[in-house]
């Protein structure tokens, strides 16, 4: 499917971004004037910053599909969010993009990133082996790689330029970036919608361990869950049986993400290097159908049902 390369029908291209394209409505399209987009999910998958080949197939409808169930989990437990239709058709979504795509509400988006952490690993592990911290925030001595920590952690990032990393930034910077009152009223949604999906994932056998979420402004000024949420691409999720085994071990924890992507990458068999210059080689075919399988896994363990592919 050359989702990437797609003209749709009533839609024009606005965005790319690494894995997914954003479309607004075309002049004379039943959706020209209402504040809405197309955000479509493509099979690309990204890693080290390279956006490989080939794709993984049904990639972009398993995680549109995960997002959206999420979306519908949080919606009865009072979090609003930005969809507003789902529905394939003549003046709705093209069949081209069928099961990949939502039209969402066009908000003010909030100009930080607002991750949760509820685990101990990534980014935040390699400053707490430094200096016993998370983000400036001291934590108890004595964690290792998947420790759960004493309470989630609210640790904002600033959307970096196109090809920069995102900046992990203080509270104090959050409130002078946004201001005081978005700064908390982005903090305690983060909290909330990370409580509801940790606790919903775990009842799933799956930890949570962070995630990666994008609020933005609607017209009254209340804040909204948008962007995709709760996928692999987002989050790390590990299986929950055998975390705590490697917890002792001090082993990382296997995931439901691209692990084995970069693994393979890294791997000798790639002959990659990843601080070259060079473009990465493309995937084998066992590596494409193994992350596959790893995306589908998440999705069954979460909603208990099929992706439509
Ligand atoms: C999200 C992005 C993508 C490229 C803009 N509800 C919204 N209102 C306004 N803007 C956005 C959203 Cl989700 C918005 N992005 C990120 C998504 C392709 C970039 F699908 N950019």
């Amino acid at each position: 499917m050359s989702v990437e390369t797609a003209s749709l029908e009533g839609w024009q291209h606005l965005a790319s971004g690494k894995v997914r394209e954003i479309y607004t409505p075309a002049p004379g399209s039943s959706w020209e004037g209402q504040d809405v987009l197309l955000m479509v999910a493509t099979d690309r998958i990204s890693a080290y910053d390279h956006v490989l080949s080939p794709g993984i197939p049904d990639k972009g409808k398993i995680l549109t599909q995960m997002s959206l169930w999420w979306f519908e989990q949080l919606a009865a437990a009072g979090i609003n969010n930005h969809v507003v239709s789902t529905e394939v058709g003549p003046g709705a979504i093209p069949e081209a993009v069928a099961g990949r795509s939502m039209i969402v509400r066009k908000l003010k988006m909030v100009e930080a990133e607002a991750i949760v952490r509820g685990y101990l690993t990534g980014s935040g592990l390699a400053e707490y082996r430094a200096s016993g911290t998370v983000t400036g925030i001291a934590l108890p001595e004595g964690l290792s790689d998947g420790s759960r920590l004493p309470e989630p952690l609210f640790t904002p990032s600033t959307k970096a330029e196109q090809g920069d990393h995102d900046e992990n930034i203080s509270f104090s910077r959050l409130e002078e970036v946004i201001g005081g009152e978005l700064a908390q009223r982005l903090r305690d949604a983060a909290l909330k919608v990370y409580a509801l999906a940790e606790e919903t994932a775990r009842a799933a056998g799956i930890i949570l361990a962070d995630t990666k979420f994008e609020f933005g402004l609607d017209e009254h000024g209340a804040l909204i869950l948008a962007d995709e949420v709760l996928t692999p691409d987002s989050s790390r999720f590990w299986p929950a049986a055998g975390w705590e085994q490697h917890v002792q071990a001090g082993t990382a924890q296997p995931s439901f993400d691209k692990q084995f992507v970069r693994n393979w990458l890294t791997s000798s068999e790639s002959g990659w290097e990843r601080d070259g210059d060079l473009a990465p080689p493309a995937l084998p075919a066992d590596i494409v159908q193994a992350t596959r399988e790893r995306y589908l896994d998440a999705f069954r363990r979460l909603t208990g049902t099929e992706p439509a592919l």
